[in-house]
């Protein structure tokens, strides 16, 4: 059974409680981290750290614990759950407080990490790809709420999630108000063209995944040309090699968008390189 570190403390996931009161739990106010730990060694840690400072600065939410304390309580839930390769997810809630939105008259805010096991997509999708759709419901736009915050407001991630589910594919790719893409609902997204990797930029209202700064990096070393840039649809269905990178999913196969086949209809070359050493990298690093 798995051990929570909550507020400070080891407990067991009975004792892991979030108060109703929290404004977390009412109005989805707080940040969170998905992170992942290979052989022991915790993937991009200080990215994380301050990808989760930079979120909280973003919705004024003052984590009660400095970067050093939350590393040293991420490997504690790690060690206290003899996990040498595991899922982490760091949430901060806003804190307990009275039933109106206003965020000034919340207590300490909750600070709680899970470690565990993920297995996101079969070993199936890896091989052979996976279909994506189009959701209709389109990313909230930069100048409402900012896409690189990893706030506990998730649903027009989830209202796209269920438009794949209703379509019996894994994934949707939202786009932003101009019609513009900008990643899956959990997932950055990448085509390949002409022996070019090209991923939407940070101006097409997007967060700035780990993953995808560390696809961006690999390419980089192994001399593959890369572009961010706004991209179309019309540029998904006329990519030769389509895929997703994110923590849980790491880097899978897109080989079809809309019902319409990418490339070949098989995960492709490039594809097939950046996995290799993504593999490679995060057993090395
Ligand atoms: N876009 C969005 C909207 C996300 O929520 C990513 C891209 C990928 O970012 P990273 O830093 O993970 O490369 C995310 C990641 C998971 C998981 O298990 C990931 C997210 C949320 C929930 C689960 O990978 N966000």
């Amino acid at each position: 059974m798995s051990v929570i570190w909550m507020n400070g403390k080891l407990v067991a996931p009975e004792q892991a409680n979030v108060s109703i009161f929290d404004h977390g739990v009412l109005y989805g106010d707080g940040v969170f981290e998905g992170l992942r730990e290979y052989s022991g060694r915790v993937f991009r840690l200080t990215d994380h750290i301050k990808r989760l400072y930079d979120s909280a600065r973003a919705i004024r939410l003052d984590i009660p614990y400095r970067a050093p304390e939350l590393t040293a309580a991420i490997h504690e839930t790690l060690q206290a759950n003899k996990l040498t390769d595991a899922y982490i997810r760091l949430v901060v809630t806003r804190g307990s407080g009275s039933l109106d939105i206003s965020p000034a008259n919340c207590g300490t805010p909750g600070v709680f990490i899970i470690a565990g096991r993920i297995a996101m997509y079969s070993e199936e999708t890896y091989r052979h790809g996976m279909a994506i759709i189009t959701a209709s419901t389109p990313r909230i736009a930069a100048a409402a709420l900012s896409p690189r915050i990893k706030s506990l407001n998730y649903l027009n991630n989830i209202l796209a999630k269920w438009e794949a589910i209703d379509a019996g594919v894994a994934e949707a790719v939202m786009l932003n108000h101009l019609g513009f893409v900008c990643e899956c609902t959990a997932d950055n997204i990448f085509i390949v063209r002409d022996g070019q990797l090209i991923t939407p930029a940070e101006e097409s209202g997007i967060l700035l995944g780990v993953t995808r700064g560390v696809v961006l990096e690999l390419a980089q070393t192994g001399g593959i040309p890369t572009r961010q840039t706004n991209l179309t649809r019309y540029d998904l269905y006329t990519a030769d090699e389509c895929f997703l990178t994110g923590t849980g999913a790491e880097i899978v196969p897109v080989v079809s968008v809309d019902n319409r086949s990418i490339g070949d209809g098989k995960p492709g070359a490039m594809t097939r390189q950046l996995t290799d050493a993504f593999h490679q990298y995060v057993r090395t690093q």
